[in-house]
């Protein structure tokens, strides 16, 4: 059947030296790096909510992304229908191993519990259907616990226990169809978990909601033998004025309380890391020294702006330095890059759309390729070595190991009594030599 992307062909590997723009110049799946082929350790995921289910429209303004799908006069279900075919032909364009989705971008909500829960099922019957004929694989399900009105004071965390339990619900089922489509991992964002003010939020309370949900989603999860990863997506604000998920460290203050942060682990997205003041390097480093780092959502936010504006990553320099610490973490394994990015609404055509893809994929592609070209290089990692070679000595590492008490620190520093004097820390020198590592 045809459709808005049909006119496409595939996206195909040509090399840098290619001029032709709809061609992938990095990203060779096949590439062998660091012992396995690139595609493997990046794992790209198209976001079927930014890709088929966004129309353009803003506060100020109308949809401006007409697909048709999108015409209201068609039964839902034919327009799921539809919309799912013209994804399925959108990843044959772009050739990429993974997609992600949320229950609502697959098809609509009914009247009733129980129908909205019946067609979820048919759709997934549906897309596993496509994915027989497809060699696009699932890389997370997710529940829009966030769209509707009964969310609009949290999920799992809102004051009403029924709209926990509508919550609870809906997760189940979204975990038992990602384990049906062979999902290898099922993410949660808080969208709405935190609060608008504290003036009439009972915080402790919202958080314990929090924390038994989260314990009953990894208790369901091993119940019924899905053994993709659990992910929490960190994000501060937006559109809470305080969310309880706010970054990397947050989180996982937020696991160890309930015990669980050897079940679940970190949906990282650029534009989050963002917005809490952070950059995508630093919530990928701390994920990774905590043990948490699992799966990646690409995407940039604008400097001149305060919000999450979800556009396509275009920063060659900061992706490297975001792929230096994915492999310095030990990489992705089970998680991926899922473009969480969405055309600009004047990009309203379908080969905007593949644009936006092609770019995403080829910087993050060439970014890892660089990443492990500085590794491989050494020069970077030996200055940093260098600055922290003092701890290399025996007594240093006594110190760190607790071996010294703090009056025995003090009477050893007293009877040495030097100075210690003032090192570089070659700042300017590492920015020379990474803007030369990426030339
Ligand atoms: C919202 C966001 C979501 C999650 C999935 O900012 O990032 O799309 O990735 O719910
Ligand atoms: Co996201």
């Amino acid at each position: 059947m045809s459709t808005v992307f049909s006119d496409f062909s595939t996206v195909q590997y040509g090399g840098p030296q290619v001029t032709e723009p709809l061609t992938y110049r990095y990203y060779d799946p096949a590439k062998i790096v660091l012992g396995k082929p690139l595609g493997e350790h990046l794992r790209f995921a198209v976001a079927y909510w930014h890709s088929l289910a966004m129309n353009g429209s803003d506060p100020f303004g109308a949809a401006t992304i007409n697909r048709p799908w999108m015409d209201a006069s068609l039964d839902p279900m034919t327009a799921a229908k539809m919309k799912a075919d013209a994804a399925f032909d959108l990843f044959r364009v772009l050739d990429l191993p993974f997609f992600t989705f949320h229950d609502r971008d697959i098809v609509h909500e009914e009247a009733t519990l129980k129908e909205t829960l019946a067609n979820l099922h048919t759709m997934a019957d549906y897309l596993q259907a496509k994915m027989q004929g497809s060699k696009v694989k699932l890389l997370w399900g997710t529940a829009n616990l966030f769209s509707h009105p009964r969310f609009m004071a949290g999920a799992a965390t809102n004051p009403d226990p029924e709209v926990f339990a509508w919550s609870a619900t809906t997760i189940k089922h979204c975990m038992d169809v990602t384990k049906q489509l062979g999902g290898s991992n099922y993410v949660l964002w808080g969208g709405r978990e935190g609060y608008e003010t504290l003036l009439n939020t009972d915080m402790g309370h919202e958080l314990q909601q929090f924390g038994r949900l989260l314990t009953l989603v990894v208790e369901y999860k091993h119940k019924i033998g899905f053994d993709g990863q659990i992910l929490l997506e960190p994000k501060p604000k937006e559109p809470s004025t305080h969310q309880y998920d706010f970054d990397v460290a947050t989180v996982y203050g937020f696991l160890k309380r309930f015990g669980l942060e050897k079940e679940v682990a970190v949906n990282i997205e650029a534009n989050h890391a963002t917005l809490a003041g952070h950059t995508f390097e630093h919530e990928i480093a701390t994920a990774g020294d905590l043990g948490i780092l699992g799966s990646l959502d690409i995407n940039r936010g604008d400097p001149l702006l305060g919000w999450d504006t979800d556009q396509f990553p275009i920063d060659l320099l900061g992706t490297t330095m975001s792929m230096y610490h994915v492999i310095k973490s030990g990489g992705l394994g089970n998680g991926g890059c899922n473009f969480d990015a969405k055309v600009r609404r004047q990009s309203f055509t379908p080969e905007d759309m593949i644009h936006a893809h092609v770019g995403g994929v080829d910087l993050c592609a060439h970014g890892f390729l660089l990443a492990v070209k500085l590794i491989e290089d050494g020069r970077y990692d030996k200055v940093i070595a260098d600055r922290y070679a003092g701890w290399k000595t025996p007594e240093a590492q006594d110190l760190l190991a607790g071996k010294r008490s703090l009056d025995e620190i003090a009477a050893q520093t007293e009877a040495k009594s030097i100075d210690p004097q003032p090192r570089s820390g070659k700042q300017e020198q590492i920015e020379n030599l990474l803007l030369r590592s990426i030339e």
